[in-house]
């Protein structure tokens, strides 16, 4: 491995140096039980800090302070400008503290510091776009055709307390999509971020209180989904959970949220059709294809997975493909050199390399990658690029979501085919078409039915457009003026004016 590491940052080395409390009602605290939490790097299995081990109790602590917030509260009563100016603030101290945030990201979850280093931007950007939007969330005057003299018109309001749980694989932006537009339109928050990767959520929480932002209006809750997520999805006092993560832990919320009748919305899985026509820009096309995937090593909930080849490309397509993914360096994000880091956890790395395994079992065969036998990674839970061909889509790794660097190559004969085979899975989150034909290209994502289509790029977003599954993907949208929807309620108002 290349000894060029980068060093820690200083702030960042000293936020984790001791161990961590969570923030409920705007001060610092264990959880109820003195129980802690690890949180270990990645990259090499060491362990960073300590978190409180949140349960029922320390829930219970935090949604009563968003209670009380929103319901007595500052927040809800404040100007929609004076909102909008504290988003503004956050995302400023967000980005004076960009390197600390995106160091602690590197160490906590493992992605290279070359790709974290735009984390920052792209979360002030999304602070600053629903600081926009705090004060231009308005109702409608509505032309109703009754008798009498009536006027009718409605009223968006906050929804409430919104438990807000995210997954380890985006911690740090994962918490700004959950903080952004349920602030800016007025509710207040809990925010439980994965066990693994617990440490930016904090860091933001103290940027929160540095912003000025009131009381009980932001609290952290870091503990297990098991009990400290179920808590929260099942409280009676929640209005909204809004949950990014696996399909499975989506289903169990929309359970546990029907207690009350919450407001849901879920960001999960996908097994995501990647589409190379023959007549593509053949080099942008492994390129996509490769990012596509590779992207997070693969731990993305919109990752390329499924790689559709056009039949008469396939072979070259595919060995081509393979020969790119050695211009990926694997290893510690801490390397200047390294752009593709390691999985989450041991747990995950195992899981993945069985599926390697699974997809040999059913006859597909490894073009390249699979396990890495270097010495000098030992200790982080590393795997190398992985291009599996001679796939076809009824096969488990067709099918189920791997969640690592792994891409299986299926060919396809003509566009009907490969939009059937494309949308024959329980998901619909993400798609990319590769072509220089226009029409293909827009008969292809019309036909696709999954949340966002990328033609000839993948993996674009941006706060205005909005962002979310059809299918087992998800239920609603984030980003854009949707995400405006999801967490308001729509009053209308009758006024007899006879
Ligand atoms: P999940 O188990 O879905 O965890 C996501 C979040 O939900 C975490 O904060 C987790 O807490 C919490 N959680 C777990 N069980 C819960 C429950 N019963 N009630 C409320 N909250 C609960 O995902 P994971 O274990 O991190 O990853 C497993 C698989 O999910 C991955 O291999 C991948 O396939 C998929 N995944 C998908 C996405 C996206 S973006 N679609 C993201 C991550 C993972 P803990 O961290 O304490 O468990």
């Amino acid at each position: 491995m290349s000894t060029t590491l980068i060093s820690l940052n200083r702030k960042a080395a000293e936020f984790i140096s001791t161990p961590k409390k969570m923030l409920i009602n705007g001060r610092w605290v264990e959880s109820v039980t003195n129980e802690t939490i690890e949180t270990r790097n990645p990259a090499t299995g060491e362990i960073i800090t300590t978190v409180p081990n949140g349960g029922v109790e320390d829930i219970n602590l935090a949604v009563a302070a968003a209670r009380k917030a929103f319901d007595d509260g500052p927040w809800r009563m404040m100007k929609p400008n004076e909102r909008a100016k504290l988003l503004l603030k956050l995302a400023d101290l967000v980005e004076e503290n960009g390197e600390e945030l995106a160091h602690l990201e590197t160490l906590d979850n493992g992605a290279p510091v070359n790709v974290t280093k735009y984390y920052p931007t792209a979360a002030a950007d999304d602070f600053r776009y629903y600081a926009g939007w705090a004060t231009k969330v308005t109702g409608q005057t509505i032309p109703v055709s009754i008798p009498g003299d009536i006027f009718n018109y409605t009223r968006k309001e906050a929804i409430g307390v919104c438990g807000q749980i995210i997954p380890w694989n985006g911690p740090f932006l994962m918490a700004v999509w959950k903080l952004s537009a349920p602030l800016a339109t007025g509710n207040t928050v809990v925010l439980k971020p994965a066990s693994l990767t617990p440490l930016v959520a904090l860091r933001l929480g103290e940027l929160v209180q540095e912003a000025g932002f009131p009381d009980g209006v932001v609290n952290i809750v870091t503990g297990s989904g098991s009990i400290a997520g179920t808590a929260l999805t099942e409280h009676p006092d929640v209005d909204k959970i809004a949950f990014t993560g696996s399909t499975e832990v989506g289903r169990q919320i929309m359970r546990s949220s029907s207690i009350n009748v919450k407001k849901v919305s879920l960001e999960l899985g996908g097994k995501s059709a990647h589409i190379v026509f023959a007549d593509a820009n053949y080099d942008q096309a492994i390129a996509n294809a490769a990012t596509g995937i590779f992207t997070n090593s693969g731990q993305a909930c919109v990752a390329g997975s499924r790689l559709f080849v056009e039949k008469k490309i396939y072979d070259n397509f595919m060995s081509d493909l393979a020969d790119y993914t050695k211009n990926f360096k694997l290893g510690d994000g801490f390397d200047q050199a390294t752009n593709l880091g390691p999985l989450i956890s041991a747990q995950q790395k195992d899981s993945v390399l069985n599926y390697v395994d699974i997809g040999q079992q059913e006859g597909a065969e490894v073009l390249i990658g699979g396990n890495t036998s270097e010495r000098d990674l030992e200790g982080g839970y590393y795997v190398k690029p992985t291009v599996i061909a001679n796939v076809n889509n009824n096969m488990r790794i067709a099918q189920e979501e791997i969640f690592g660097p792994v891409i299986s190559g299926i060919p396809f004969e003509d566009i009907d085919e490969v939009i059937k085979l494309a949308n024959q899975t329980e998901y619909g989150l993400g798609g990319g078409v590769n072509t220089t034909d226009v029409s293909k290209a827009h008969r292809v994502a019309h036909g696709l039915r999954t949340g966002n289509v990328w033609v000839n790029t993948y993996n674009l977003l941006d706060p205005a457009s909005p962002f979310g599954g059809y299918k087992q993907s998800g239920l609603g949208r984030e980003h854009g003026s949707e995400s405006i929807d999801m967490y308001t309620e729509t009053k209308s108002v009758w006024i007899n004016l006879d």
